[in-house]
Protein backbone atom coordinates (compact mmCIF):
# COMPACT_ATOMS: atom_id res chain seq x y z
CA UNK A 1 0.00 0.00 0.00
CA UNK A 2 1.54 3.46 -0.79
CA UNK A 3 1.53 6.32 1.53
CA UNK A 4 2.72 9.84 1.07
CA UNK A 5 5.47 9.96 4.27
CA UNK A 6 5.49 13.10 4.48
CA UNK A 7 1.51 13.03 5.78
CA UNK A 8 3.27 11.68 8.32
CA UNK A 9 5.81 14.14 9.48
CA UNK A 10 6.39 15.07 13.40
CA UNK A 11 7.81 18.33 14.66
CA UNK A 12 9.55 16.46 17.42
CA UNK A 13 10.74 19.63 18.97
CA UNK A 14 6.95 20.44 19.75
CA UNK A 15 6.77 18.57 22.53
CA UNK A 16 5.13 19.26 26.01
CA UNK A 17 4.80 17.48 29.15
CA UNK A 18 1.05 16.23 29.66
CA UNK A 19 1.05 14.64 32.87
CA UNK A 20 2.62 12.28 36.00
CA UNK A 21 0.57 9.18 36.87
CA UNK A 22 1.17 6.23 39.28
CA UNK A 23 -1.88 4.41 38.40
CA UNK A 24 -4.44 3.42 35.29
CA UNK A 25 -6.60 6.10 35.94
CA UNK A 26 -4.08 9.20 36.18
CA UNK A 27 -2.75 7.83 32.84
CA UNK A 28 -4.36 10.89 30.15
CA UNK A 29 -6.09 9.86 27.56
CA UNK A 30 -5.42 6.86 24.84
CA UNK A 31 -5.75 8.97 21.86
CA UNK A 32 -2.62 8.21 19.82
CA UNK A 33 0.32 5.77 19.59
CA UNK A 34 2.59 5.84 22.55
CA UNK A 35 6.11 4.96 22.83
CA UNK A 36 7.95 4.12 26.06
CA UNK A 37 11.33 4.72 27.51
CA UNK A 38 12.74 2.27 29.64
CA UNK A 39 15.43 1.07 31.24
CA UNK A 40 17.95 0.86 34.75
CA UNK A 41 18.39 4.01 36.40
CA UNK A 42 20.56 6.21 35.40
CA UNK A 43 20.96 4.30 31.84
CA UNK A 44 20.04 7.95 29.89
CA UNK A 45 15.79 7.57 29.51
CA UNK A 46 15.40 11.58 30.11
CA UNK A 47 18.14 12.53 28.09
CA UNK A 48 17.52 10.44 25.31
CA UNK A 49 14.02 11.92 25.28
CA UNK A 50 15.49 15.57 25.65
CA UNK A 51 17.88 14.84 22.69
CA UNK A 52 14.53 13.56 20.66
CA UNK A 53 12.94 17.00 21.50
CA UNK A 54 16.42 19.08 20.72
CA UNK A 55 15.27 20.48 24.67
CA UNK A 56 17.65 21.21 27.26
CA UNK A 57 15.58 19.86 30.28
CA UNK A 58 12.53 19.35 29.34
CA UNK A 59 12.42 15.58 30.56
CA UNK A 60 14.44 15.96 34.17
CA UNK A 61 17.73 14.87 34.10
CA UNK A 62 19.84 14.03 37.48
CA UNK A 63 22.94 12.61 38.54
CA UNK A 64 21.18 10.86 41.02
CA UNK A 65 19.92 7.40 40.24
CA UNK A 66 16.27 6.65 40.48
CA UNK A 67 14.81 10.32 40.09
CA UNK A 68 12.44 9.98 37.88
CA UNK A 69 9.65 7.80 40.17
CA UNK A 70 6.42 8.43 38.02
CA UNK A 71 5.07 7.58 35.07
CA UNK A 72 5.90 11.09 32.97
CA UNK A 73 3.86 11.70 29.50
CA UNK A 74 4.86 13.80 26.86
CA UNK A 75 2.93 14.74 24.05
CA UNK A 76 5.00 14.98 21.11
CA UNK A 77 3.26 17.38 18.21
CA UNK A 78 0.40 16.17 19.17
CA UNK A 79 0.70 13.12 17.27
CA UNK A 80 2.81 10.56 19.63
CA UNK A 81 2.83 10.10 22.92
CA UNK A 82 6.15 9.48 24.84
CA UNK A 83 6.80 8.41 27.76
CA UNK A 84 9.74 8.54 30.52
CA UNK A 85 9.32 4.94 32.76
CA UNK A 86 11.20 5.19 36.25
CA UNK A 87 14.62 3.36 36.08
CA UNK A 88 14.98 0.01 37.61
CA UNK A 89 17.99 -1.84 39.23
CA UNK A 90 19.46 1.06 41.63
CA UNK A 91 19.75 0.17 45.00
CA UNK A 92 19.56 3.06 46.99
CA UNK A 93 15.93 3.68 46.32
CA UNK A 94 13.61 3.71 49.26
CA UNK A 95 11.95 0.37 49.45
CA UNK A 96 8.55 1.89 49.54
CA UNK A 97 9.30 3.41 46.05
CA UNK A 98 10.53 0.01 45.09
CA UNK A 99 7.45 -1.85 46.33
CA UNK A 100 5.54 0.83 44.51
CA UNK A 101 7.35 0.63 41.27
CA UNK A 102 6.94 -3.25 40.40
CA UNK A 103 2.79 -2.86 40.30
CA UNK A 104 3.26 0.68 38.57
CA UNK A 105 5.39 -0.42 35.31
CA UNK A 106 3.55 -3.90 35.46
CA UNK A 107 0.19 -2.75 35.14
CA UNK A 108 1.31 0.23 32.53
CA UNK A 109 3.14 -2.14 30.44
CA UNK A 110 0.66 -4.83 29.98
CA UNK A 111 -2.79 -2.53 30.31
CA UNK A 112 -1.95 0.62 28.13
CA UNK A 113 -4.22 0.16 25.26
CA UNK A 114 -2.03 2.57 22.68
CA UNK A 115 1.21 1.43 23.53
CA UNK A 116 2.87 0.25 20.24
CA UNK A 117 6.57 0.60 20.93
CA UNK A 118 8.96 0.47 23.29
CA UNK A 119 12.67 1.65 23.43
CA UNK A 120 14.84 -0.52 25.63
CA UNK A 121 18.16 1.42 26.74
CA UNK A 122 21.63 -0.83 27.46
CA UNK A 123 24.48 1.43 28.85
CA UNK A 124 26.95 0.99 25.94
CA UNK A 125 29.84 0.19 28.83
CA UNK A 126 27.74 -2.52 30.54
CA UNK A 127 27.01 -5.82 29.77
CA UNK A 128 23.10 -5.92 30.38
CA UNK A 129 22.17 -6.78 33.62
CA UNK A 130 19.99 -9.53 34.93
CA UNK A 131 17.59 -6.89 35.44
CA UNK A 132 18.21 -5.71 32.00
CA UNK A 133 17.40 -9.58 30.37
CA UNK A 134 14.22 -9.86 32.66
CA UNK A 135 12.76 -6.69 31.41
CA UNK A 136 13.69 -7.76 27.47
CA UNK A 137 12.28 -10.89 27.88
CA UNK A 138 9.46 -9.84 29.82
CA UNK A 139 8.51 -7.38 26.50
CA UNK A 140 9.07 -10.06 24.14
CA UNK A 141 6.63 -12.36 26.38
CA UNK A 142 3.89 -9.48 26.27
CA UNK A 143 4.23 -9.69 22.61
CA UNK A 144 5.88 -5.70 22.81
CA UNK A 145 7.74 -4.34 19.80
CA UNK A 146 11.04 -3.41 21.33
CA UNK A 147 13.80 -1.77 19.93
CA UNK A 148 17.32 -1.94 22.04
CA UNK A 149 19.21 1.26 22.55
CA UNK A 150 22.94 1.36 23.59
CA UNK A 151 23.20 4.77 24.93
CA UNK A 152 26.65 7.27 26.52
CA UNK A 153 27.94 5.74 22.62
CA UNK A 154 29.97 9.38 23.62
CA UNK A 155 31.54 7.43 25.71
CA UNK A 156 33.78 5.08 24.39
CA UNK A 157 35.93 4.87 20.57
CA UNK A 158 34.62 3.84 17.63
CA UNK A 159 36.12 -0.01 17.74
CA UNK A 160 35.16 0.04 21.75
CA UNK A 161 31.63 0.55 20.53
CA UNK A 162 31.88 -1.57 18.22
CA UNK A 163 32.87 -4.58 20.60
CA UNK A 164 30.05 -3.43 23.28
CA UNK A 165 27.68 -3.48 20.91
CA UNK A 166 28.37 -6.93 19.54
CA UNK A 167 28.72 -8.22 23.24
CA UNK A 168 25.45 -6.92 23.59
CA UNK A 169 24.09 -7.89 21.30
CA UNK A 170 24.76 -11.69 21.66
CA UNK A 171 23.29 -11.28 24.82
CA UNK A 172 20.20 -10.16 23.52
CA UNK A 173 20.18 -12.66 21.08
CA UNK A 174 19.68 -10.20 18.40
CA UNK A 175 21.62 -8.98 14.95
CA UNK A 176 24.22 -6.11 16.27
CA UNK A 177 22.34 -4.61 13.29
CA UNK A 178 19.22 -3.87 15.81
CA UNK A 179 21.02 -2.05 18.50
CA UNK A 180 20.56 1.80 18.15
CA UNK A 181 23.51 3.39 19.52
CA UNK A 182 22.58 6.72 20.88
CA UNK A 183 24.46 9.36 22.70
CA UNK A 184 22.55 12.60 24.38
CA UNK A 185 25.45 14.28 23.85
CA UNK A 186 26.46 13.72 20.32
CA UNK A 187 22.82 13.03 19.50
CA UNK A 188 23.63 10.06 17.09
CA UNK A 189 20.98 7.89 16.94
CA UNK A 190 18.80 10.55 16.61
CA UNK A 191 17.83 10.54 13.46
CA UNK A 192 16.82 6.63 13.61
CA UNK A 193 14.67 6.67 16.62
CA UNK A 194 12.40 9.74 15.30
CA UNK A 195 11.87 7.64 11.66
CA UNK A 196 10.69 4.39 13.59
CA UNK A 197 8.76 6.59 15.62
CA UNK A 198 7.21 8.32 13.13
CA UNK A 199 6.87 5.14 10.90
CA UNK A 200 4.61 3.82 14.11
CA UNK A 201 2.29 6.99 13.03
CA UNK A 202 1.93 5.05 9.17
CA UNK A 203 1.51 1.33 10.37
CA UNK A 204 -1.26 3.03 12.67
CA UNK A 205 -2.89 4.41 9.68
CA UNK A 206 -2.32 1.24 7.58
CA UNK A 207 -4.27 -0.44 10.48
CA UNK A 208 -6.81 1.85 10.95
CA UNK A 209 -7.73 2.55 6.65
CA UNK A 210 -8.18 -1.60 6.77
CA UNK A 211 -10.30 -1.95 9.56
CA UNK A 212 -13.77 -1.64 7.92
CA UNK A 213 -13.04 -4.71 5.43
CA UNK A 214 -11.85 -6.80 8.18
CA UNK A 215 -15.08 -6.03 10.21
CA UNK A 216 -17.48 -6.16 7.53
CA UNK A 217 -16.00 -8.93 5.01
CA UNK A 218 -19.23 -10.57 3.43
CA UNK A 219 -19.99 -6.75 1.93
N1 LIG B 1 28.18 11.27 28.24
C1 LIG B 1 26.87 11.02 28.27
N2 LIG B 1 26.20 11.14 29.44
C2 LIG B 1 24.88 10.88 29.43
C3 LIG B 1 24.19 10.47 28.25
N3 LIG B 1 22.88 10.26 28.59
C4 LIG B 1 22.78 10.52 29.90
N4 LIG B 1 23.96 10.89 30.43
C5 LIG B 1 24.21 11.25 31.85
O1 LIG B 1 23.80 10.16 32.66
C6 LIG B 1 23.15 10.61 33.86
C7 LIG B 1 21.75 10.04 33.97
O2 LIG B 1 20.95 10.50 32.89
P1 LIG B 1 19.34 10.49 32.94
O3 LIG B 1 18.88 10.87 31.59
O4 LIG B 1 18.84 11.29 34.10
O5 LIG B 1 19.08 8.94 33.22
P2 LIG B 1 17.69 8.19 33.51
O6 LIG B 1 17.77 6.88 32.82
O7 LIG B 1 16.55 9.07 33.13
O8 LIG B 1 17.77 7.97 35.10
P3 LIG B 1 16.56 7.73 36.15
O9 LIG B 1 15.53 8.82 35.93
O10 LIG B 1 17.23 7.80 37.47
O11 LIG B 1 16.00 6.37 35.88
C8 LIG B 1 23.18 12.14 33.77
O12 LIG B 1 24.30 12.61 34.49
C9 LIG B 1 23.34 12.42 32.28
O13 LIG B 1 23.96 13.65 31.99
C10 LIG B 1 24.94 10.36 27.03
O14 LIG B 1 24.44 10.02 25.95
N5 LIG B 1 26.28 10.65 27.10
MG1 LIG C 1 14.95 9.81 34.27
Amino acid sequence: MSQDPNAFAVNFQNASFVTSAVKPKGYPPADRPEIAVIGRSNVGKSSLMNSLFQRTNLVKVSKTPGRTQLINFFDVDNQLSVVDLPGYGFAKVPQSVKRQWRPMIESYLTQRTTLVACLLLFDIRRIPSEDDLDMWNWLLHFDRLTVPVATKSDKLSKQKRRNQIQRIANVLDVPAEAIVQSSSKTHAGRDKLRQFMTSLLWSESEEESLEPENESPGE
